[in-house]
């Protein structure tokens, strides 16, 4: 419901977590026909880069997938050849939603339609985004901004307004823009999402439905009962 929602509001995708939260891959693919019924593209973030799971979303029907915690460009290249059917990847052939036609249809549509964020969110993928970024048939560099804190040692991991924080966005934003890759980014409230998206980030994470609930829900009681 939540995800019909959303995808009703207008935004260009919903994701749906299966690294944090409480969704399953068993329910996938009802959230998914709930996103079909609105305008938006939907995505997934898997718990891991792990092949099998990668293939279980994919025949659900997912138009998007972001990667956790991609460290190297051996780890980027994995996550390639698990979504691309050959001769670009090794994907198993047996969709279960959204496929129509013949194989050869459904494999000339799948492959180009697929799009594949790579989440930098550890020193060890910071510290090789340059060769990740090149990684054939990826579509994009996501940041994680809390984990990659929490990996560099910051004081304050998930602050986009700290400045050491800024650095590493740069780095792998403008890894994104060189390659011709979707810069996208976390960002934990909607200012942030627009200082993110001045600052030339495309794909942008900007309201959590658990979020939303939580702020509009402390908002109505401040207002009814503003002494708390
Ligand atoms: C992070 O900030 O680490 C994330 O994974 C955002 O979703
Ligand atoms: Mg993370």
């Amino acid at each position: 419901t939540a995800a019909e929602a959303l995808g009703g509001a207008g935004f260009d995708a919903v994701v749906v977590d299966l690294q944090h939260g409480s969704a399953t891959l068993d329910g996938l693919a009802h959230v998914g026909r709930a996103i079909d019924t609105t305008p938006a593209v939907p995505f997934v973030r898997t718990a891991a880069n792990d092949p099998t799971e990668l293939m279980r979303v994919l025949d659900l029907g997912v138009r998007g997938v972001i990667c956790p915690m991609i460290g190297s460009r051996d780890e980027a290249e994995s996550f390639v050849r698990a979504c691309r059917y050959p001769p670009e990847g090794d994907r198993s052939y047996r969709p279960i939603r959204g496929a129509r036609g013949s194989v050869r249809d459904h494999v000339d549509r799948a492959n180009p339609d697929m799009i594949l964020f790579a989440m930098i969110e550890t020193a060890e993928g910071l510290a090789d985004v340059e060769r990740i970024a090149q990684t054939p048939g990826l579509d994009g560099l996501f940041v994680g901004p809390t984990d990659l804190g929490f990996s560099l040692g910051l004081e304050r991991p998930g602050d986009l307004a700290d400045p050491a924080l800024s650095t590493p966005i740069d780095t792998v934003l403008d890894a994104a823009v060189r390659a011709d890759l979707f810069g996208g980014i976390h960002a934990p409230d909607p200012v942030r999402a627009a200082d993110m998206a001045a600052r030339g980030f495309r794909f942008i994470s900007c309201a959590v439905d658990t979020d939303l609930l939580v702020r509009g829900a402390a908002d109505a009681l401040r207002t009814v009962r503003p002494s708390g």
